[in-house]
Parts: structure tokens; C-alpha cells; sequence
């Protein structure tokens, strides 16, 4: 059996904030645009739980936030500020795991399967985690624990704030079953809409639900979304702290949904990567893209070629490959990556063409 955690902080940005400025405590907290009382543009990033109680949320019109509640403490976002923050969080998490793969800027999953022995173990390793990310940064966080991603999610939502709850994996199936389909992790508004109108409202109406309807209506995702409803997820964590690799981030000055954007985006970055591989006679095999959503969000995907290669060109051809087919259509992208990974080095040799058989390039194993 597997033992997964994942641990999301609460309320970040507005923790981050709280922790550099204590004396805005005990007030809403509202971190996002600016609402130039009620007449602001824009939304709100994050709000402390303080502010929740006025209905105040992520994402709701920063103008309607003020109208809810207008002496809250309004603060603009500081991305640079909530990294570093993150960086500091994330360096713990990976004193207690050996593999840990960051999904947001404030979540990790983490594989404590080779720490510790059952059930009871892995909860008194996520306090051990939870004490040490609040003393030694001051960061309040809440940790669901189970069998598998996703059941650590759903687990990690269901303990905050300032929780930690434990889905054994016999138990996940009944955990789900009372839920809104929409709540279900990787279950977006459109999808939860679609599914709605197929008769399934909740996830234990989709866990009952025919497969075939609805690989039918999702394609194989269906298949993926039947087994998420029974409590099923076989995934494995991406490690992202790849040792040996070479990226490059960039965030857009304003979100973007156009595709064009991103592959300009991926191509600039591509031939700087390239530039580096070339002076530090590095051949790569497998490329990675990192989108992360105006929601902060982030998703890794990579793609891995027959041979090695440094040509910029193979690299960025597969990262539109990967932009195309796994970008949400429509979604607002803040920053996109690309790196690349399972390096060779070929020094003494003149070029790489003279190290691996070229013409016989070709991409394989899509994840
Ligand atoms: P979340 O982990 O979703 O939210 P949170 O940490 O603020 O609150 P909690 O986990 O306790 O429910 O998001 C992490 C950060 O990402 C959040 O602090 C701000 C940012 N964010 C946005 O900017 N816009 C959004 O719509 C969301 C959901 C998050
Ligand atoms: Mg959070
Ligand atoms: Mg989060």
C-alpha cells in the first residue's frame, strides 16, 4: 500500500501577508486586486478565514469583496514574496519525503510510502511535517493523508483549516459518495455541468454510472473519471526536482489563454535552454512544460524521445506538442516553463550528431 500525503497551506497569500505584518491578525484579509472602493476591476486572489465569514472567496470580483466587507485590510498581490515563501515550505516538505511533487504554489504531494509503516505512522509523520512548517516559518497548514493522490486531496480539503485527516484507502469509496461531482479533484465547473445534465450530481451517482456513457461523452478521460468517483487513482507522483535538468520560467504580463502566446513564450525560452545545453555540451531526452493557471495552479507534462538530442528545434516542437494537447482551452495561463531533462553529456566529443544516431529521432511514451 502507499502512503500519500498532501499538504496545502491555508489561506497563502493571506497567511504570507498576516505573518510579515502580525498586526492585521484578528481583521479580514483580503489579497488581490485593487478594489478602489467598489469601483476596482479584478479579483480577489486569496482572503483569510476571518474574511471567509463575510462570504468573501478566491476569485469572486474584488469590487464585490468591498461590498461585502469594506474595512478589511486590501492588499495587492506579491508573487516574488509568496515564492520565496513557498520555496521555504517546500525545503521542509522534501526534509520529510523523498519524492514530492509541488502542484500549486502552496500544495505538495508527498510519498512517505518508504517512511513509515501503516496508517498510524503516516498521521503522526504529517503532524511531525505540520509542526515544523509552523515553527520554523509561523505558516498555518492543513494535510490530508491516504492511499493515493486523490483521496489525499479530497482528504486535505475535508481537514482544513489547520487539520489533518486520514481516508483510509477501504474507506474512500464512502468518503466520495455524499459529495457534489463538482468537488471532485480534477472536476472543473464545465465538466461538473456536463455531468449534471447526464443525470450524475453526485460522485456516488458517477461511481454507479454506465462506462461506456461516459467514456462516450469524455473519451478515456471517462474511464479516468469513473475510477476517481469509485475513489480509484493509480497515478504516480512527478517528482519535479528532477537533478539534472536545464529550464527556463516565464511569467506573461497578462494572463493568456492564446496558444500562440505560450508557443512564442515556449520558443524564446527553448533557444536560451538550448544556448546553455551547447556550452555545457548536454544532450537531453525528455521534455517538460509547466503551465500554471492565473489560479496557481500548475501542471507538469513531458514528453520523452527516442535519443538523445540538442537540437532546439526537437525541444520545441515537443513542447507545442504537449502545449496543445494538454492546455486547457480557454483557461488564463500566468506562466509557462519548459525543461528539459535525462541529460548526457558528450564532451571530447565535437557534437552531439557524432555521439547519437540522429535521423532516427522520434518521440515515444506520452504520459
Ligand atoms: P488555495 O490553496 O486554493 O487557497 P488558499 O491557500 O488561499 O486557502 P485554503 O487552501 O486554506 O483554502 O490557493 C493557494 C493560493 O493561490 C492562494 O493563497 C492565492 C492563489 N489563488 C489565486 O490567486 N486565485 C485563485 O482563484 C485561487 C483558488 C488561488
Ligand atoms: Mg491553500
Ligand atoms: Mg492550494
Amino acid at each position: 500500500m502507499r502512503l500519500i500525503l498532501l499538504i496545502d497551506m491555508d489561506y497563502f497569500f493571506a497567511a504570507c501577508e498576516e505573518l510579515r505584518d502580525p498586526s492585521i491578525k484578528d481583521k479580514p484579509v483580503v489579497v488581490g486586486a485593487d478594489p478602489k472602493a467598489g469601483e476596482g476591476r479584478g479579483v480577489v486572489s486569496t482572503c483569510n478565514y476571518i474574511a471567509r465569514k463575510y462570504g468573501i472567496h478566491s476569485a469572486m470580483p474584488i469590487s464585490q469583496a468591498y461590498r461585502l466587507k469594506k474595512d478589511a485590510v486590501f492588499l495587492p498581490v506579491d508573487d516574488k514574496y509568496y515564492e520565496e515563501t513557498s520555496a521555504k515550505v517546500m525545503a521542509i516538505i522534501k526534509r520529510y519525503a523523498a519524492k514530492v511533487e509541488q502542484v500549486s504554489i502552496d500544495e505538495a504531494f508527498a510519498d512517505i510510502s518508504s517512511n513509515v509503516d501503516g496508517y498510524n505512522g503516516a498521521v503522526e509523520y504529517a503532524a511531525m511535517i505540520k509542526k515544523s512548517i509552523k515553527e520554523e516559518l509561523g505558516l498555518p497548514c492543513s494535510i490530508g493523508i491516504s492511499a493515493n493522490k486523490l483521496l489525499a486531496k479530497m482528504a486535505c480539503t475535508a481537514a482544513k483549516p489547520d487539520g489533518i485527516k486520514l481516508v483510509k484507502d477501504e474507506d474512500g469509496k464512502a468518503f466520495l459518495s455524499q459529495m457534489d461531482v463538482e468537488m471532485l479533484y480534477g472536476i472543473g465547473e464545465k465538466t461538473a455541468e456536463k455531468l449534471r445534465a447526464m443525470g450524475y450530481k453526485t460522485v456516488g451517482e458517477l461511481a454507479k454510472a454506465n462506462q461506456i456513457k461516459l467514456i462516450d461523452a469524455f473519451g478515456i478521460w471517462g474511464a479516468e473519471l469513473y475510477k476517481n468517483a469509485n475513489g480509484i487513482d493509480d497515478s504516480e507522483l512527478v517528482d519535479n526536482d528532477v537533478v539534472k535538468s536545464i529550464g527556463r520560467e516565464t511569467t506573461f504580463e497578462k494572463d493568456t489563454s492564446e496558444v500562440q502566446a505560450m508557443k512564442d513564450a515556449i520558443r524564446k525560452m527553448a533557444e536560451e535552454v538550448g544556448k546553455e545545453l551547447q556550452a555545457k555540451k548536454f544532450a537531453f531526452k525528455v521534455v517538460t512544460i509547466k503551465i500554471r493557471y492565473s489560479d496557481f495552479s500548475e501542471h507538469l507534462k513531458s514528453r520523452s524521445l527516442r535519443q538523445h538530442t540538442d537540437k532546439v528545434e526537437d525541444m520545441a516542437s515537443s513542447a507545442y506538442f504537449l502545449i496543445e494537447k494538454y492546455a486547457e482551452k480557454g483557461r488564463a495561463v500566468r506562466k509557462i516553463g519548459v525543461r528539459v531533462s535525462g541529460l548526457l553529456a558528450y564532451k571530447g566529443q565535437k557534437k552531439i550528431s557524432s555521439f547519437v544516431n540522429y535521423p532516427r529521432l522520434k518521440p515515444v511514451g506520452f504520459p
